[in-house]
């Protein structure tokens, strides 16, 4: 019996609303072939769950976290209490005033010796988050350290034509 290759990125969300954000990073990720485990998993309400998830990931083959949350966004930090593993925190801007702010300082201000690598705001933040991760698992991937270079030279040469096209039309 064929064995199944067991996700090595998990992308973790405090809520269903932040689904509307975390599309994106999903999206990346597939576009470089990796298939995440997707969960909704809650530092606040369902904190027990969130401990049990962190506390086994590593034995379940994941190498890389990517957690999301909005307001008092404690899903990454919480995670990477627990565990030894990358944890990249997403701060989602959940409409509570403040333009995701609250997020963004509450994952980012981890205390010393328990990083959370913080990306940006929203869908941008979301997509960079995709990235890193595979940046960590091509350093011991060549296939996808290769892919990673096409996407560099492709995003360089967009910017090359969108260049050209201004310059032409002076
Ligand atoms: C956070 O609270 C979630 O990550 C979400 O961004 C925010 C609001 O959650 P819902 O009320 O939409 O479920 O924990």
């Amino acid at each position: 019996m064929a064995s199944e290759k067991k996700p090595a990125v998990a992308v973790l969300m405090g809520s269903d609303s932040d689904m509307k954000v975390m599309k994106s990073c999903i999206e990346q990720l597939q576009d470089f072939g990796i298939e995440p485990t997707v969960r909704i998993i809650s530092a606040h309400r369902t904190p027990k769950i969130a401990g049990e998830f962190a506390d086994k990931a590593a034995e379940n083959g994941i190498k890389v976290i990517i957690a999301a949350a909005g307001m008092a966004a404690h899903l990454a930090g919480s995670i990477a209490a627990r565990t030894t593993l990358p944890v990249i925190g997403v701060p989602i801007d959940s409409d509570s005033g403040v333009d995701g702010m609250d997020a963004l300082l509450s994952t980012v201000q981890m205390p010393p010796g328990v990083p959370v690598a913080t990306v940006a705001i929203g869908k941008a933040g979301a997509k960079n988050a995709a990235i890193l991760a595979v940046q960590i698992l091509a350093l011991s991937d060549e296939a996808l350290s290769k892919k990673l270079a096409q996407f560099k030279t492709e995003q360089s040469e967009k910017v090359l034509k969108k260049d050209a096209s201004l310059r032409e039309q002076d």
